[in-house]
C-alpha cells in the first residue's frame, strides 16, 4: 500500500486504537448475532427483483406503483425521479403490505433490509413502523413470519436494519403506521441484502472487519461525545490527592480520549539504562532511584509517606547517559507526543535540560537502529512540559541525555551542558499515540469500508466459480411461480395506450411497463 507520510501516521494511529481500545471487545460475542451482509440488493429489478403482490395503490396512478420500491431511485429535488409507492388508504387494521420475490424465487438467507421513506406525498404519509416478514414457501399470506419490527424516522434517507439472517424466499413489508396521515402510507425504496456466512474463512475475516468498522464508528461517537470535556492528557498534578500523572484509565467507561502507553500501569517498561544512583558511593545503586520511578505516575512531594523519587544517574557527562522504554508486549506503537516533568528528589542542578529523543524499531540493543526524532529543551519547572513528536513509529524510545541543570552558570572552562557531573534525573515520562481528528476517523472509517466492500467483492466471484462448478452436480432448489388463482387479495393497476386506468385484479406483476 502506498499511504502518505502522514496517512500513515494516521493508519498507524488507528491501528494503535484498534489494537489497545478496541481489543477487549475482539472474540468477545460469539453468541448468536447479525452477520454481515454482501453488496448486492437482490430486491433490485435491475436484479432480478419483482413486486409478487401490493395491497394498493395511490388513486391507482402508475406514477405511485409498487414497482418504485426496487427501482434503486428516490425523488429528489422539485418532486423527479422516481414517486415511490403510496398506498390508496391508511387502515390501521387491515393493514397496508407488499410483498417482493426474488430473481428466479431461490430460498436466500438475508439479514438486512434498507428502507427509504422518500416518497413524493405530504410527509405524514410516509411509511413509520413497519413488520418485515418473510415465507420459505409461496407468497400465501399464513406462510409469512416476522423476523423483524422496524421504525422507520421521518427523514428521506436510507436506514438500515440488520436482523438475524433467516431463509426467506419472499420478503413481505407491513405497514403498521404512518406519520399521521388517514389517507395512505409511502415509501420511496426498499432494498434487500444476503447475509455473509463466517463460517468460511474469506466470510470470517469480512465478519470481523465489519465489526471492527462498527467499533471505529461507535468510538468515534462516543469521542465526539465527550469530546466537549474530556481533557487528552490528565496533568501530573502536585496539590491533588489523587496518583499524579497516572495512566487515564480505560477502565473507567467510556475509552480514554488518550493513554499513557508508557506507563507501567498500561504495559510500559524501561528496557535499558546507563546506570542508577548510588545515595553511598560505592555501595551500588539505590533502587529508590531506580527507572522504573520514571513510569509509575507519581512525582515528588514533600508530603507523601513514601514518595517518588525519580529517576537518577551515577555520574553525568552529555551522551553518556541514557534510558530505554518499551511498551507492552514490545509492540510497536506510533508516537505523537512526549511529556516530561523533571521533578525528581535532586538539587536542580542535576535535573535533565536537555533530551535527545531517539526511536527503533529494531532490537534496543542495536544501537544503530536509533534515531533521532526531537530534541526535547526543559523548562527547569516541576510540571509537565508537552512535546509534539512526529507521528514516528517506535518499538523502543531512547532519552538521551545531553544537559542537566538550568544551564546559567557561564564561567570560563565550564561546560554549560554539564551544570552537575553527579547525576542527571528526572520524575516522570509519559507517552501518548497520535490523536487523530473526527475528520481523519471518518476518513479512515470510509477506506476500511472500500476495503471490506472490495473484499466482498472479491467473495462473490469466488462464490460465482463455486457455484458455476456445482451448478451440474445439485440445480438450485426450483420454485414454483405461486398460481394466479393463489395469489392474495391484490389490486394492480395498468394504464392503456390512453393513459386509462385498467384494474387487472389478482395479477402478479412480473416485469416493469
Ligand atoms: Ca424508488
Ligand atoms: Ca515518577
Amino acid at each position: 500500500m502506498d499511504f502518505s507520510h502522514t496517512h500513515r501516521g494516521t493508519l498507524l494511529s488507528a491501528m494503535t486504537l484498534l489494537a489497545g481500545l478496541l481489543g477487549g471487545f475482539a472474540g468477545a460475542a460469539h453468541a448468536q448475532k447479525a452477520l454481515p451482509t454482501d453488496i448486492v440488493n437482490i430486491a433490485a429489478a435491475s436484479r432480478g427483483g419483482r413486486i409478487v403482490s401490493v395491497s394498493s395503490v395511490l388513486d391507482n396512478q402508475k406514477d405511485y406503483a409498487a414497482e418504485n420500491l426496487i427501482d434503486e431511485k428516490v425523488f429528489g429535488p422539485g418532486g423527479q425521479g422516481s414517486f415511490g409507492w403510496a398506498s390508496n388508504r391508511y387502515d390501521p387494521i387491515n393493514l397496508e403490505q407488499v410483498t417482493i420475490g426474488f430473481k428466479d424465487n431461490p430460498l436466500k438467507v438475508i439479514g438486512k433490509v434498507v428502507l427509504n421513506p422518500a416518497a413524493y406525498v405530504a410527509r405524514e404519509r410516509w411509511a413509520k413502523d413497519v413488520s418485515i416478514q418473510v415465507s420459505t414457501e409461496s407468497a400465501e399470506s399464513e406462510d409469512f413470519k416476522a423476523v423483524a419490527e422496524v421504525t422507520l424516522r421521518q427523514t428521506p434517507t436510507p436506514q438500515e436494519f440488520k436482523f438475524l439472517p433467516v431463509q426467506a424466499r419472499f420478503v413481505r413489508l407491513v405497514f403498521r403506521t404512518n406519520y399521521g396521515s388517514d389517507r395512505a402510507v409511502a415509501l420511496g425504496e426498499v432494498e434487500i441484502y444476503e447475509a455473509i456466512s463466517t463460517a468460511d474463512s474469506v466470510g470470517d475475516v469480512i465478519g470481523r472487519l465489519e465489526s471492527t468498522i462498527a467499533d471505529l464508528k461507535r468510538y468515534n461517537q462516543t469521542q465526539l461525545d465527550l469530546s466537549a470535556n474530556s481533557p487528552m492528557v490528565r496533568p501530573v498534578s502536585l496539590t491533588s490527592g489523587a496518583t499524579p500523572g497516572a495512566a487515564p484509565s480505560v477502565a473507567a467507561g467510556a475509552p480514554a480520549a488518550s493513554v499513557n502507553i508508557a506507563a507501567t500501569a498500561n504495559g510500559g517498561k524501561i528496557v535499558e539504562v546507563s546506570s542508577v544512583f548510588e545515595s553511598e558511593r560505592g555501595k551500588g545503586p539505590d533502587p529508590t532511584y531506580g527507572p522504573d520511578k520514571l513510569l509509575d505516575g507519581r512525582v515528588w512531594q514533600t508530603k507523601d509517606a513514601k514518595p517518588s523519587y525519580g529517576w537518577s544517574s551515577q555520574g553525568f557527562a552529555p551522551g553518556e547517559q541514557w534510558v530505554t522504554i518499551g511498551f507492552k508486549d514490545d509492540r510497536t506503537q506510533p508516537i505523537g507526543k512526549i511529556v516530561i516533568n523533571p521533578l525528581s528528589y535532586q538539587p536542580r542542578e542535576r535535573w535533565a535540560r536537555r533530551i535527545e529523543v531517539q526511536v527503533s524499531s529494531d532490537s534496543f540493543k542495536n544501537w544503530k537502529s536509533f534515531r533521532t526524532v526531537k530534541t526535547l529543551n526543559l523548562r527547569m519547572e516541576p510540571i509537565n512540559q508537552e512535546f509534539d513528536i512526529g507521528p514516528v513509529e517506535a518499538k523502543y524510545v531512547r532519552l538521551l541525555f545531553t544537559a542537566n541543570g538550568p544551564g546559567d552558570v557561564a564561567l570560563e572552562g565550564i561546560n554549560p551542558d554539564i551544570n552537575s557531573d553527579r547525576a542527571v534525573s528526572l520524575g516522570e515520562v509519559e507517552i501518548y499515540p497520535p490523536r487523530i481528528s473526527s475528520g481523519e476517523l471518518d476518513n479512515l472509517i470510509s477506506r476500511f469500508t472500500q476495503v471490506l466492500n472490495d473484499l466482498k467483492g472479491l467473495r462473490r466471484k469466488g462464490a460465482l466459480l463455486a457455484n458455476n462448478a456445482e451448478e451440474t452436480a445439485e440445480p438450485a432448489p426450483a420454485v414454483e411461480e405461486t398460481p394466479d388463482e393463489e395469489t392474495p387479495e391484490v389490486t394492480v393497476v395498468k394504464l392503456n395506450d390512453a393513459g386509462t386506468r385498467i384494474k387487472t385484479a389478482q395479477t402478479p406483476v412480473n416485469k416493469p411497463h
